[in-house]
């Protein structure tokens, strides 16, 4: 009877680790020459009433932190319904162009406030992070799949490179200073967009094919479409999240 437990639980370990290097193959990405690229244009819109910016409420450092007014970014909504800081991918596209990570992502610390709310790059990316402010910041990372950083980073300390090497949104936050929120969002391949003020995206160099499109906000979570991209051409996607 054992034996055959035995038997079984070795069955299913097999089973599982076929089932790992599936995913893991599935998730390969391989860069090269990419032929009549097309470009998916798109925009990610707020299927509601625009909600209002919230001020922040600023408890210290106030010469530096309250010298302008501050605004909780988490969800930025302009009047045509547009959400901004929204991260758009494809999230199984398997060859295309090259992934290139970049050496210099800039992730300011500036009126105790990150400057730009949110960064998105290939894995593998350097992130210099700036001290504009010259008072106390910490770098606070929520990553599960990458390793934490949690680092003091004083006045005269004015940067910090990290570099994340696998694909997450990271969520980074201050101990020096609650309101300040952030985002990391490192892709697994070249293919990604952020909107802007309006909501709108563009991918362009994208091999003709039929792909799954990701959009992914803070606070609204994620969607999925089916796109076409034709040769040479334009692939239009419109996507609309709701409040929840
Ligand atoms: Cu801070």
């Amino acid at each position: 009877m054992f034996e055959r437990l035995r038997k079984r639980l070795a069955g299913a370990a097999i089973a599982l680790a076929m089932t790992a290097a599936a995913i893991g193959a599935a998730a390969a990405y391989e860069g090269g020459p990419v032929a009549h690229g097309g470009t998916i244009a798109g925009v990610v819109l707020y299927d509601g009433k625009p909600p209002p910016l919230k001020r922040l409420d600023i408890s210290k450092d106030r010469d530096v932190c309250g010298a302008h007014p501050l605004y909780d970014e988490s969800l930025v909504v302009a009047r045509d319904g547009g959400i901004a800081n929204a991260v758009v991918t494809l999230p199984d596209i398997a060859k295309g162009e090259p992934m290139t990570p970049l050496k210099n992502v800039i992730f300011d610390q500036k009126g105790c406030q990150y400057v730009p709310h949110l960064i998105a790059f290939p894995a593998g990316s350097t992130i210099k992070i700036v001290n504009s402010d010259g008072i106390l910041h910490s770098i606070h990372t929520e990553s599960t799949v990458n390793p934490v950083v949690d680092m003091a980073q004083p006045g005269f300390k004015k940067t910090i490179s990290i570099t994340v090497a696998k694909p997450e949104a990271i969520k980074v936050t201050c101990d020096a200073h609650n309101w300040m929120e952030g985002w990391w969002y490192a892709t697994a391949n070249p293919y990604y967009a952020v909107t802007d003020a309006h909501g709108r995206f563009s991918i362009s160099n994208v091999p003709p094919g039929s792909y799954t499109i990701e959009v992914w906000q803070e606070k609204l979570g994620t969607a999925r479409e089916r796109v076409t991209v034709p040769a040479g051409g334009v692939a239009n996607v419109k996507f609309t999240l709701k409040p929840r």
